[in-house]
């Protein structure tokens, strides 16, 4: 057998909106929203400069239907680049662009292969003795198996299953495909090139089944290093694979613990300390920073009463860590007041009263909503989105994390003998 070497990536999610960046002020908008294109620049450079054998792309090309045909140009015009350096493409379609999401096209370069949707079909590339196996999705959400029809591996060649899947289920992901680890080895395949799951994973070594992770993180859940594996094959086995980062931005959610700080400066300096770390491993990329301060401490009284001064701290201390690669997207004060809940809660005064209330009315689901979830909703309907981003007044959890917002934020006041604001 020859000795090669491909690329495999997924979800490049090309020109994806990244919608809802207008209401930050300050917010890199233009870089963020290009960053999906650079991120797929960098792999089609990747490609040309080891230069690889050939890039299979399973799936999520595309974030949706293409706004006008820049999109698909775009495409194409980087699928000519590797063309011009013979470089040959795999790809197949996902939930985002499956056949029936994208109502437009163009005709593909000659050295790039679209896997049918109706069936498995196998390519092979005879002059590298490589079988790959692929089967797009032909709508949005495919609920079958269909890793099941795919056939089994061609002898004496290297087999390479391409899949857009969920396999057995991943946290924030759509179960579509589903199938099993078992399933995918029973096909005797040498590599399972998936896509799907944003998040790097190698399900399984020898033989290997890998989501390479997406080429570009896009918002808060999609942390850390982006980009797709490389996959070196030597005798027919594989002798070398590796993660290479692609991303042009990277998000990063830094959390910054109050927990025996006394001081402003401490505070500062530990928020300094954990941006700065974050920076070093961007290595000059655009990093996009949530701040969440947490924890419990003497600190809590001046974080809650004023988040504006402390929200001006920690942008004017990321401004001053770096005025171009920086970007504070979102300050988050989760801080608690050392508070002993249940000591307070045996007084026989109204606070005691007051918390026996609220504990309650925790543990009580359906009082909770009723009495909560009710008198909301005629507000929720006049409330701007955005105003409510990650709360959720229909599960208990929340509501109950409400509550002890509630108790962490009336309590001290109370016991201070301020009144509430
Ligand atoms: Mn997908």
């Amino acid at each position: 057998m020859n000795d090669f070497t491909f690329i495999h990536a997924a979800d490049a999610h090309i020109d994806s909106p990244l919608r809802g960046l207008e209401q930050y002020e300050g917010a890199p908008s233009q870089a963020l929203r290009q960053s999906t294109r650079r991120a797929f620049e960098n792999l089609i450079d990747l490609c040309i400069v080891k230069p690889v054998d050939f890039l299979v792309l399973a799936g999520d090309l595309y974030d949706g239907d293409w706004k006008d045909y820049n999109t698909g140009l775009f495409f194409l015009k980087q699928m000519s680049r590797l063309k011009d350096a013979g470089i040959r493409v795999f790809t197949l379609r996902g939930n985002h662009d499956a056949a029936s999401q994208i109502s437009k096209n163009l005709r593909l370069p000659s050295n790039v292969h679209d896997f049918k949707c109706n069936k498995p079909e196998t390519t092979t590339l005879d002059d590298l003795k490589v079988a790959i196996h692929g089967q797009g999705f032909a709508t949005k959400a495919v609920t079958d198996d269909l890793s099941l029809k795919y056939p089994s591996a061609v002898p004496g060649h290297f087999n390479i299953g391409l899949l857009h899947t969920s396999v057995t289920g991943r946290e924030g992901h759509e179960n579509y495909a589903p199938c099993t680890l078992d399933g995918l080895l029973s096909k005797g395949y040498d590599y399972w090139a998936l896509g799907h799951v944003h998040t790097r994973e190698v399900l399984h070594e020898r033989p290997y089944v890998v989501f390479p992770g997406n080429l570009q993180g896009r918002h808060i859940r999609e942390q850390g290093s982006k980009g797709a594996t490389i996959v070196k094959v030597r005798d027919g086995q594989i002798a070398d694979l590796k993660h290479q980062a692609l991303d042009v931005a990277r998000w990063k959610l830094c959390e910054v613990d109050i927990t025996g700080l006394s001081q402003d400066e401490e505070l500062l300096d530990s928020v300094q300390n954990d941006i700065l770390d974050a920076l070093k491993k961007a290595q000059g990329r655009l990093l996009v920073v949530r701040l969440v301060i947490k924890g419990q401490g003497p600190l809590h009284a001046s974080l809650s009463q004023k988040q504006e001064h402390w929200a001006g701290q920690f942008r004017a201390l990321s401004l001053d860590l770096s005025s171009q690669n920086l970007w504070l997207e979102k300050i988050i004060f989760q801080t608690q007041a050392e508070l002993d809940l249940d000591e307070l809660k045996e007084r026989d005064d109204p606070i005691g009263a007051l918390l026996r209330a609220l504990s309650d009315l925790k543990d009580d689901p359906q009082r909770l909503k009723t009495e909560i979830e009710e008198s909301f909703k005629g507000i929720l309907t006049k409330v701007p989105a955005d105003i409510l981003d990650g709360i959720d007044l229909s599960s208990h959890d929340a509501l109950k994390a409400l509550i002890e917002d509630v108790e962490q934020l009336l309590i001290p006041q109370l016991l201070s003998g301020a009144t509430p604001q």
